[in-house]
C-alpha cells in the first residue's frame, strides 16, 4: 500500500469518454498539471502505447515519425535544470505569516499591519553544496522566506548568520570560486576544508567575524526549526507619515537556537544526506509545523548611517542586542510540504529586490550587488525572463505588467498597446499614486566622486569577531577551536596555516594559541582589540528548558521488554509534539500478553544521530556491539539517555555512567521519568557531560 501522503492526494478528475470535461479544466485559470484520466503527449492527444518505439516491423529500425517516442525523450534529456550557482541544496515549506502589529509605527508594508495574515514559502538551504550534497556540512544556512502580499511579493533573502564574509558583492564570486570545491579535481564536496577557501579568507581579512560565526556551532544547526535567521543587511523602513528608520532583521525560532555536535554531523553526512530536509518535513507530516517569530532591532536614520559606532552599511558588522533589543512583531508557521520538490522548490526564484512599499534597501554595497544578481541568475536557471508566471513565484496580487513574449511565456495576453501612454487601449493599464499602493523610491541625495572605494570604517575587520569569541560559553569556545583545527588540518599549504593563525592572533590569543596548539604550530602575536564588552545573546546555550515538539526519542526495546510501558511513553512523548520510535536488533513487531509494538528501526540501520533521546525499556536484555556504539554515542554527544526498571543494566553493560548529568533513570513509566526525561529532552543537551576539547 502506498504511504499515506501519497494516497491522501486527489487522483485526476475523470471525465466523459468524449473528453469535453478535460478541454474545460485546461482553460484559462483552472489550467492544471495533471488534468484528465489518460495519458496523453504534452499536447493533449491521448496514447495507446508508451512502452514500444514505432518501427518498420517488430526488428526493424525505429522511424523519425514517432512523435511520442521523440518528445517522451526529448523532454527527458532537459528535466534537469542548472543547479544553483550558491545554495543548490534546499528544502522548503509554506505556511504563513502572521503579524501582531507592533511595526505598523515603523512601516507601512501592509503585510506588517495588526493581524494580517499571508501566505508564505520558505526554502532553506546550504551554500557551498552541489544539489545532491549532504545536509549537514559545516556551511552557512539559506533562510529566504517569499511573503505573498497582497501589494506584491515581498522576499527576505537571508541566512543563518547575521553578518557576511564580504563586504561589497564585487568579491562574491572571488569567495565563491575559493569556497566551491577545488578546480582541478573537484574535491572536496560542500565543505570549506580546503587550501583555497583558507587562502581567500586569510588573505581577504573582512572574512574573519563571518568565519568564526561558521566554525562554531552554528555552522552545523540541529534542524531548520532550531536555526535563527537574518536579513544581514541594515534596511531602510518607511512609515505611512514617511518618516524612515535603519532595521535590521531576525528570525527567533520558537524552538530555540540548537546544534549538531561535529561528530554527529559527519555520521549524519553519511547515514542521512537528508537529514534536515527529513527532519522538516516528517515533522510538519506529524503535526509538529516550524515556528519563527520576525524581529525588528530598530534604529534612528542619522547622517552618518551608524549606531554606536557601527558603520550600518558594513555587512560584516552585528548589532548585538543587548544595544538594540529585537522587537518581535509577527510569526512565521511553517506548516504544509511541498508535494512537488521541482516545481515549488527547484523553480522558487527569490530576489532582494521583490520588495514592497514601506521597505527600501541601503547602499550597503554588498545589497547593491545583489539586486543585480537574483534576476540575472535565474534567467538562465528557469530558462528565460517568464518565471514569474510560475505558480510558485507568481504574486497572490494581481499583476498587470505590460511584459510580453518571451520563453515560457504561459499567459494568454489581451489588448494591442502594452506600452504607456496608449490610445488605442485606453491607456491601460493606469499607473497608481503612492496612496493607491504605488511603490515610490524615497528621495534620497547621493553624491560623492566616482571612486572603488571603501570607507575607512570597514577597516576594521576583527573587533567583532574578538566580541564573537568572548561571548562564548566554555563548551562552544571549545566547538570552535575544533573546528578550525580541523578544517586548517585538512590544508596542504603550510603558510596558509600559518597566515590563518596570523588572523586569529588578531581575534583573540586563547583562541590562537589553543588552535596553533592542535595544528603543532607556533601561535603569533597580535593586537587583539580590547574592552570588548561581551554579547550574552550570541551565545546559544541556555540553561532553560524549550519545547520538544519535532525531537525524536528512541526506545531501545528487546523481545521480553515493557511494552505498556512504552506504550504510555510514547503517549507522554506524543502529547508534547515529539516522535518516539522503537528501536530492536531485529524488524517486525514485539508482542507481549496484549501490547503490541512495531520496530521502527534496527540496530543495523539507525545511528545516534536520529534520536535527541534514547531510553532502554525495562525486560530489555542486548549486548549487541552495535547497541553499545549507539549509547557511547547518545551519551557522548550530551544527549539525554535513559532507562527504567532493569534496562538500567543495559546502559551499565555498554560503560554508561547512569549518575552523569542528563541521563534520566525510573522504576517504571510514570510522572516523574517521563517528566524528567522531557525536562532532559527541552535542555537539548547535558553540556556538563562534555569532554575536554581534543579528547572527544
Ligand atoms: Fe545570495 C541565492 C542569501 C549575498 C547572489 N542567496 C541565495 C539564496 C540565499 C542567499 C538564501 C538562496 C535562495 C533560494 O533558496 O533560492 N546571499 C544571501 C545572503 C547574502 C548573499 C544572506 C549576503 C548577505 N548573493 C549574495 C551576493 C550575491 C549573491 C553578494 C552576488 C553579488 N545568491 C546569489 C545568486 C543566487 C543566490 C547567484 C543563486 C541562486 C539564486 O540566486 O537564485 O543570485
Amino acid at each position: 500500500m502506498p504511504p499515506k501522503r501519497q494516497r491522501d492526494q486527489a487522483a485526476p478528475k475523470s471525465t466523459s469518454p468524449t473528453g469535453k470535461a478535460e478541454v474545460a479544466a485546461n482553460v484559462g485559470d483552472d489550467r492544471r498539471a495533471q488534468a484528465g484520466r489518460y495519458l496523453t503527449t504534452s499536447q493533449g492527444v491521448r496514447l495507446n502505447d508508451t512502452d514500444h518505439s514505432l518501427k518498420a516491423g517488430p526488428r526493424g529500425p525505429t522511424l523519425l515519425e514517432d512523435f511520442h517516442l521523440r518528445e517522451k525523450i526529448t523532454h527527458f534529456d532537459h528535466e534537469r535544470i542548472p543547479e544553483r550557482v550558491v545554495h543548490a541544496r534546499g528544502a522548503a515549506a509554506h505556511g504563513t505569516f502572521r503579524a501582531y502589529g507592533n511595526a505598523e509605527s515603523v512601516t507601512k508594508a501592509g503585510f506588517l499591519a495588526k493581524g494580517r495574515e499571508t501566505p508564505v514559502f520558505t526554502r532553506f538551504s546550504t551554500v557551498l553544496g552541489s544539489r545532491g550534497s549532504a545536509d549537514t556540512v559545516r556551511d552557512v544556512r539559506g533562510f529566504a522566506v517569499k511573503f505573498y502580499t497582497e501589494e506584491g511579493n515581498f522576499d527576505l533573502v537571508g541566512n543563518n548568520m547575521p553578518v557576511f564574509f564580504i563586504q561589497d558583492g564585487i568579491k562574491f564570486p572571488d569567495v565563491i570560486h575559493a569556497g566551491k570545491p577545488q578546480p582541478d579535481r573537484e574535491i572536496p564536496q560542500a565543505q570549506s576544508a580546503h587550501d583555497t577557501f583558507w587562502d581567500f579568507v586569510s588573505l581577504h581579512t573582512e572574512a574573519t567575524h563571518h568565519v568564526i560565526w561558521a566554525m562554531s556551532d552554528r555552522g552545523i544547526p540541529r534542524s531548520y526549526r532550531t536555526m535563527e535567521g537574518f536579513g544581514v543587511h541594515t534596511f531602510r523602513l518607511v512609515n505611512a507619515a514617511g518618516e524612515t528608520s535603519l532595521v535590521k532583521f531576525h528570525w527567533k525560532p520558537v524552538a530555540g537556537v540548537h546544534s549538531l555536535v561535529w561528530e554527529e554531523a559527519q555520521i549524519a553526512a553519511g547515514a542521512d544526506p537528508d537529514f534536515h530536509r527529513r527532519d522538516m518535513a516528517d515533522g510538519i507530516e506529524a503535526g509538529a509545523p516550524l515556528e519563527f517569530e520576525l524581529g525588528l532591532q530598530v534604529l534612528p536614520d542619522s547622517e552618518d548611517e551608524t549606531f554606536e559606532g557601527i558603520d550600518l552599511l558594513d555587512p560584516t558588522k552585528l548589532v548585538p542586542e543587548e544595544l538594540a533589543e529585537v522587537v518581535l512583531v509577527g510569526k512565521l508557521t511553517l506548516d504544509r510540504n511541498p508535494t512537488d520538490y521541482f516545481a515549488e522548490t527547484e523553480q522558487v526564484a527569490f530576489h532582494t529586490g521583490h520588495l514592497v512599499p514601506g521597505i527600501e534597501i541601503t547602499n550597503d554595497p554588498l545589497m547593491q550587488a545583489r539586486m543585480f544578481s537574483y534576476l540575472d541568475t535565474q534567467l538562465t536557471r528557469l530558462g528565460g525572463p517568464n518565471f514569474a508566471q510560475l505558480p510558485i513565484n507568481c504574486p497572490h496580487a494581481a499583476v498587470n505588467d505590460n511584459l510580453r513574449d518571451g520563453m515560457h511565456q504561459t499567459a494568454i495576453h489581451q489588448g494591442m498597446a502594452p506600452y504607456k501612454p496608449n490610445t488605442v487601449d485606453d491607456d491601460q493599464p493606469e499607473l497608481a499614486t503612492e496612496a493607491e499602493g504605488a511603490y515610490v523610491h524615497l528621495p534620497r541625495e547621493v553624491s560623492g566622486p566616482k571612486v572603488r572605494a571603501n570607507p575607512v570604517s570597514f577597516d576594521d575587520h576583527f573587533s567583532q569577531a574578538t566580541l564573537f569569541w568572548r561571548s562564548m560559553s566554555q563548551v562552544e569556545q571549545a566547538h570552535i577551536v575544533e573546528a578550525y583545527t580541523f578544517e586548517l588540518s585538512k590544508l596542504f599549504e603550510k603558510p596558509i596555516r600559518e597566515r590563518v593563525l596570523g588572523v586569529l592572533a588578531n581575534v583573540d590569543a586563547e583562541l590562537c594559541a589553543r588552535v596553533a596548539a592542535g595544528l603543532g604550530l607556533p601561535a603569533p602575536e597580535g593586537d587583539p582589540a580590547r574592552g570588548v564588552v561581551p554579547s550574552p545573546a550570541l551565545s546559544q546555550v541556555t540553561t532553560e528548558v524549550g519545547p520538544v515538539a519535532g525531537r525524536v526519542v528512541g526506545v531501545v526495546a528487546g523481545p521480553g521488554a515493557d511494552l505498556a510501558g512504552i506504550g504510555r511513553l510514547r503517549k507522554a512523548v506524543e502529547a508534547k509534539g515529539a516522535v518516539l520510535h522503537v528501536v530492536a536488533q531485529v524488524g517486525g513487531e514485539l508482542t507481549k500478553g496484549r501490547a503490541k509494538e512495531t520496530v521502527e528501526r534496527t540496530f543495523l540501520a539507525t545511528r545516534s544521530i536520529e534520536y535527541d533521546a534514547v531510553v532502554v525499556a525495562a525486560g530489555t536484555v542486548a549486548n549487541d556491539p552495535r547497541l553499545v556504539v549507539l549509547l557511547q554515542e547518545v551519551f557522548r554527544h550530551c544527549k539525554a539517555l535513559g532507562a527504567w526498571g532493569d534496562g538500567a543494566a543495559v546502559l551499565e553493560a555498554a560503560g554508561i555512567d547512569t549518575s552523569a548529568p542528563g541521563v534520566v533513570l525510573g522504576d517504571s513509566v510514570a510522572k516523574p521519568f517521563t517528566a524528567d526525561l522531557l525536562t532532559a529532552l527541552g535542555r537539548h543537551r547535558a553540556w556538563d557531560r562534555a569532554v575536554p576539547a581534543g579528547t572527544a
